[in-house]
């Protein structure tokens, strides 16, 4: 039997490029109040490059160059699988960046990173991130706060 996977499918997309990676500072929703890749959910009927472009346009105005697909990481919150996020890599944007309702782009050298003020994981997976590598990690949350359990592999390039 195949049942219907509740949790939602979402993009981040990291633009790294000159020792530098673009974050935005999230200004509403969900992650409110930290530094993340650009992204979001992913539409019905949209692939995820689709959906992470969308996103990128939508959050800072410019269009991602080529992306390279990275990592997968699935988020459980008190117990149940709530998010399952595709992680990309640019090395390139086209148009401007611009401030939006949504957020806040802002560049950090990659040994700069503001581990204090994003998502508690982030930490655990940005070493692979930054070092080219693909990842498939999962994080149980209690609360979306505090980190309970979780695993990183490294996956193999192809
Ligand atoms: O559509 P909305 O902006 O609410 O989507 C949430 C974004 O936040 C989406 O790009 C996925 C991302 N995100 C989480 N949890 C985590 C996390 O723990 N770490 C990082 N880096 N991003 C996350 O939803």
């Amino acid at each position: 039997m195949v049942a219907l996977l509740q949790p939602r499918v979402f993009t981040l997309a990291y633009v790294i490029r000159d020792g530098k990676i673009l974050l935005i500072h999230k200004k509403r929703g969900f992650g409110k109040g930290y530094y993340n890749g650009v992204g979001g959910k992913v539409h019905a009927g949209e692939t995820l490059e689709d959906a992470a472009i969308r996103e990128f346009r939508e959050e800072v105005c410019a269009s991602p160059g080529p992306l390279e697909w990275r990592g997968v990481l699935e988020f459980y919150n008190n117990g149940s699988l709530e998010m399952i996020v595709h992680v990309f890599v640019t090395g390139s944007y086209t148009g401007k960046l611009c401030e939006t309702e949504e957020a806040r782009p802002q560049w950090f050298g990659i040994d700069d990173i503001p581990y204090d003020k994003m998502w508690a994981d982030d930490r655990h997976w940005f070493p692979l991130l930054l070092s080219g590598q693909k990842f498939y990690g999962r994080f149980w949350f209690r609360d979306w706060k505090e980190i309970e359990n979780y695993f990183v592999y490294k996956l193999q390039n192809p």
